[in-house]
């Protein structure tokens, strides 16, 4: 178990950037790059790192082009810091009735912080000051918002939400954000603009670890992920209200920009392209939305917190393969149970698939028709509805952290005309490479989904030919007769 020590250090480094970049430095898991090229250079960089599984966090300075002190940092959210152990131990920590304060917390408002030491308006705004990078090859522009907050605020009840959506920087005053149909950000620009007005909107970059989390994850309609984040700290999160727009934003935040969005039909700028978390360029480039801009915050020295996807099968990618995807586990099996299936013993998603594609769902079964509530809530539910593909149902004696196991079930356990699911017209985005021509075409943002359930057939579970394996039981008395006698099975 996580010493207190640990925890406290967690609970510190989450709640305040700089904070946790010091602690990362002070367990030797930070390191300082200077020289480096924000066009290309710092993302391939970033890129090799995570062929490591344990990247350390980079903090990039004195980049080539810009003033000493103007920072981009990665990794940040996967340091070791963090570090909340392994498989679906990891999985179960990020569950909501395990956390200490499950139950959001409100955030609060403050008169000042140190997002205000530098304020520009007017005709001093520059969005360009900052260090964003060109992070692949192809893409269209330079990302100033990748692990960043999209705030806004519902104009019919006050919710003010906050999303994870990439960021490019168009011109000086112009920036851009690729916000897919259906996210929150995008249901409420679409409130103002059907009242014929611009959406107010505050991009923030830098922030407290805690908030990208929070923003990345599928709070519900309604709920401020702010409140979320207060939660997970158990404190509320302090916030200043935009001058120009009243939209709050953190009072400790890296670089804030502050203005208006109108909509696309009075103006839009070609978005992308980007090299996306699935492994692929798919949204390429298209009109786009833009955020004009009214004010610039930034602390002293900013900091860019940077987290572009890349290829979801590097061992280091963690938005990919590591504690992101297990966040997302872990909130799809809070949604499966207060959905009211029963016999959940493990929710996980399969490498390969990034936090969304390929889903895994380990179940006692109880009745007859239990493994298919399973699989259609996973294939509905609002934590799992957007970007999915494949959602695999297996029995309890299944380790579903080992791909191999879960394939035996499918080859072992699956008939696939009788045990399948085939599903069409869900939800999915622009950068679904499957998305077919013909939908993306007509912005119809929809995929199939296959449900295979992998599970003894219920009604004949009795009569199913036995595992052939060593009982653990036998297993545990064999061991401890031969351990330390004989090499491969190591010491007692
Ligand atoms: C690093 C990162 C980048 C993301 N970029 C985008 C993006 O460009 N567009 C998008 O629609 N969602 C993006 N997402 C996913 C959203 O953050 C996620 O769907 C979240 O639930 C959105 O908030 P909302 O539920 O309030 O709309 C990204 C997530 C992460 C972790
Ligand atoms: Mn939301």
């Amino acid at each position: 178990m996580a010493s207190n020590n640990e925890e406290a250090m967690r609970l510190e480094a989450l709640g305040d950037l700089r904070r946790c970049l010091d602690l990362a430095r002070e367990i030797d898991d930070l390191e300082v790059v200077e020289g480096a090229d924000p066009d290309l250079e710092i993302g391939a960089l970033y890129e090799l790192s995570l062929e490591k599984e344990n990247p350390p966090v980079i903090v990039f300075d004195q980049i080539v082009g810009y003033p000493k002190g103007f920072r981009v940092a990665v990794n940040v959210r996967s340091s070791r810091v963090f570090d909340t152990g392994q498989g679906l131990e990891q999985v179960q920590k990020y569950r909501k009735h395990r956390r200490p304060h499950p139950d959001p917390i409100d955030p609060v408002s403050v008169e000042s912080g140190p997002v205000l030491e530098n304020v520009q308006e007017g005709d001093d705004i520059d969005t360009l000051k900052f260090p964003a990078p060109k992070w692949h090859g192809d893409d269209g522009g330079r990302y100033i918002g990748t692990e960043c907050m999209v705030i806004t605020r519902d104009p019919d009840t006050g919710w003010v939400n906050a999303g994870t959506y990439r960021v490019e920087v168009h011109d000086k005053n112009t920036l851009c954000a690729f916000i897919e149909p259906g996210k929150h950000g995008d249901i409420i620009r679409k409130k103002y603009w059907a009242r014929g007005e611009p959406c107010p909107m505050v991009v923030t970059v830098g922030q407290a670890p805690v908030l990208g989390a929070a923003a990345a994850s599928t709070a519900a309609e309604g709920v401020s992920e702010f409140a979320v984040a207060g939660a997970r700290l158990g404190r509320p999160i302090e916030l200043l209200d935009g001058k120009h727009t009243g939209i709050p934003f953190p009072a400790d935040a890296e670089i804030v920009f502050e203005g208006f969005m109108p909509p696309p039909s009075e103006v839009s700028v070609e978005e992308g392209p980007f090299g996306e978390w699935p492994g692929y360029y798919a949204s390429n480039s298209r009109p786009e939305p833009v955020l004009q801009v009214k004010a610039v915050y930034h602390r002293n020295d900013p900091i860019i917190v940077g987290a572009p996807p890349m290829r979801p099968v590097l061992p280091g990618f963690w938005y990919g393969t590591g504690g992101s995807a297990h966040f997302r586990a872990a909130s799809l099996w809070d949604e499966l149970e207060a959905a009211g299936v029963p016999g959940i013993k493990g929710v996980w998603t399969m490498p390969g698939g990034g936090p969304r594609f390929i889903r895994v769902i380990a179940i006692e079964q109880l009745h007859a028709g239990h493994a298919k509530m399973a699989g259609l809530v996973a294939a509905g539910c609002g934590s799992a509805a957007y970007l999915g593909r494949i959602i695999i149902i297996v029995d309890d004696d299944i380790d579903i952290t080992n791909s191999a196991e879960v394939m035996w079930a499918m080859a072992t356990r699956w008939d696939p005309k009788t045990q399948t699911d085939i599903i069409d017209g869900c939800w999915t985005g622009y950068i679904d490479p499957m998305l077919l021509p013909e939908r993306r075409a007509a912005d119809n943002m929809t995929n199939s989904r296959i449900i295979m359930y992998a599970v003894r057939p219920y009604h004949w579970k009795d009569d199913f030919p036995k595992v052939n394996m060593v009982s653990r039981e036998y297993a545990a008395e064999v061991r401890k007769r031969w351990s330390g006698k004989l090499d491969f099975l190591g010491d007692p």
